[in-house]
């Protein structure tokens, strides 16, 4: 198998796209991916402020790396959820890369909010922790957004992370979270800050392969309380399909990005005639202005007997 674009031997083969690269083509074209992806899906624009949310994983981690690499200088934020065995190996990790990309992190403890670690919380609210946790990251990493001046939060969910929480939507239909899922979610001044994902379009092998191509180094183990046992089967049955079907699941996520585009633009009116449009104007509105003709919409009425007239009886 020879690299695709230099010719020499192939390390890796990337069947979604009919390709294979080398360890150095390999690298510059994921970065180039991740470059385009921020570009096509405005994730970020030269006067934003981005942080990156960091949990020590492969994926935050090479996201931390690769945008600053590519031209994206951005500091980090790490939660310690107090998660034994777990969250001091991840913040060692994170304080690594903080060295290695000469970039401010900012540490949190989630003892300082609820005075117990994510252990603590499970134990004494005697549920699967996930969804508190997962609540207490998002308001955290919000919260140090504003109070810090960054005006972006991105945060490293790879294309399979995304492609299994799609699937099990859609399953079940979570409407309400279906549309919540996008590869950027708009902020709201003052109280909400852009969130942005612009690993959507990366995968998990990608991700590892890139890692360990640039030595970083970063957790192995999952979080202990990561092993909903649904995810692991949605991921286990994409990957399934993907073996016989190389490249669906980046249709599956790219269908579902077009999807939430044109759902956005039907709130769109025309502005001439007050009709759902793409853009401002209607497609008739923008017929007849093509064609030079001023719109006249008269409706004429036939009735087969005077209205004022007394009803005749149908015969
Ligand atoms: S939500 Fe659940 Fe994660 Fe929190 S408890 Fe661990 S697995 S860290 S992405
Ligand atoms: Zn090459």
């Amino acid at each position: 198998m020879k690299c695709r674009v230099c010719g020499k031997q192939a390390s890796i083969n990337l069947r979604a796209y009919n390709t294979a690269l080398c360890d150095k083509d390999f690298i510059e074209f994921l970065e180039k991916r991740i470059v385009n992806t921020i570009d096509d899906y405005k994730l970020l624009s030269v006067n934003d402020r981005p942080l990156v949310a960091i949990s020590g994983g492969k994926d935050s981690l090479s996201l931390w790396y690769m945008l600053n690499k590519t031209g994206y200088p951005c500091d980090g934020f790490y939660i310690d959820l107090g998660i034994e065995g777990y969250s001091h190996i991840s913040l060692e990790k994170v304080k690594r890369m903080a060295d290695r990309v000469k970039k401010k992190v900012y540490l949190f403890s989630v003892y300082n909010l609820i005075q117990k670690g994510i252990d603590g919380l499970t134990k004494t609210m005697r549920r699967p922790p996930c969804s508190a946790c997962g609540m207490i990251k998002r308001y955290v990493m919000n919260m140090v957004c504003i109070e810090k001046g960054y005006t972006v939060l991105v945060t490293g969910h790879n294309l399979d992370d995304e492609a299994s929480a799609l699937l099990g939507n859609i399953l079940f239909w979570k409407e309400v979270y279906l549309w919540k899922k996008s590869i950027s979610l708009p902020g709201e001044e003052g109280h909400l800050v852009k969130k942005v994902k612009p690993l959507f379009l990366c995968s998990e092998r990608e991700m590892a392969a890139y890692a360990i191509l640039n030595s970083i180094d970063y957790i192995y183990e999952e979080c202990p309380y990561s092993h909903d046992a649904k995810t692991i089967l949605y991921k286990r049955i994409l990957n399934t399909i993907e073996e016989k079907s190389p490249g669906m699941k980046i249709q599956f996520i790219k269908g579902y990005l077009k999807m939430v585009k044109d759902g956005e633009k039907k709130n769109h009116y025309c502005i001439h005639c007050g009709y759902p449009a793409y853009g401002d104007t209607c497609s008739v509105c923008r017929l007849l202005s093509k064609l030079g003709i001023e719109k006249d919409v008269n409706f004429e009425e036939y009735s087969p007997y005077s209205l004022d007239s007394e009803r005749q009886e149908v015969t």
